[in-house]
């Protein structure tokens, strides 16, 4: 698979923008600023083509990229403090029109913060993953932060939360490029499906 034939193709901010599932998609999931779009960024080999950083949870949309021949689909995060609730509802929304369509294969990459424990939010997505069927990776991210005590903690909090759920539990940093070659291996055999 090349990561680098990378394209954008759009941006959804309603159920009527949503793709139609023709092309077996890879969801990028997580809480606002984990590092959605940074690990996006890193698995293309990208500087700034996913948008990252500056404003946290505002726009509630679905980006799509196509890279070569699989939809890269970025969900728009939650669980940002200052979201209101007309937000909250519309991302709720959102989320649940996209899970609707019928498409073809979907993996799912569930990117959390690895120096937070997994959230409501968190296991409320995971839930939405199970609920449709679709198998997901938790990508533990910014590992960087982390000293080697820290980590081994950190680690087994994860494995324990997603051990039998999850299809892969893999230590990443946007970074440093840690779990870069492991999750790219993921995807590539994802594509072969
Ligand atoms: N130290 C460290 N910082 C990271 C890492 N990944 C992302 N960041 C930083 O975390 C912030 C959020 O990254 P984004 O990629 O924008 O996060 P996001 O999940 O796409 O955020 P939303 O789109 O707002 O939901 C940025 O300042 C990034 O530079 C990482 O692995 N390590
Ligand atoms: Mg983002």
């Amino acid at each position: 698979m090349n990561f680098a034939k990378a394209e954008f193709i759009k941006s959804a901010a309603n159920r009527a923008g949503l793709s139609d599932g023709s092309e077996r998609e890879l969801i990028f999931a997580g809480r606002s600023n984990v590092g959605k779009s940074s690990l996006i960024n890193m698995l293309l080999g990208r500087n700034d083509f996913a948008r990252t950083g500056k404003t946290p949870g505002k726009t509630v949309c679905v980006n799509y990229f196509s890279v070569d021949g699989i939809s890269f689909v970025d969900l728009p995060g939650y669980g940002y403090a200052k979201t209101g609730f007309d937000e909250r509802n519309h991302w709720a929304q959102l989320i649940e029109a996209f899970f609707r369509i019928k498409t073809h294969p979907r993996l799912g990459i569930l990117i959390a913060d690895i120096r937070r424990e997994p959230t409501d939010l968190d296991r409320t997505m995971a839930g939405y993953f199970e609920g449709m069927g679709v198998p997901y990776i938790v990508a533990a991210n910014k590992c960087d932060k982390l000293n080697k005590t820290e980590l081994k903690q950190q680690t087994e909090l994860y494995l324990k939360e997603y051990e039998g759920r999850a299809e892969k539990i893999i230590i990443c940093s946007a970074y440093n490029g840690t779990g870069k070659d492991e999750l790219r291996a993921e995807i590539e055999a994802f594509a072969q499906k």
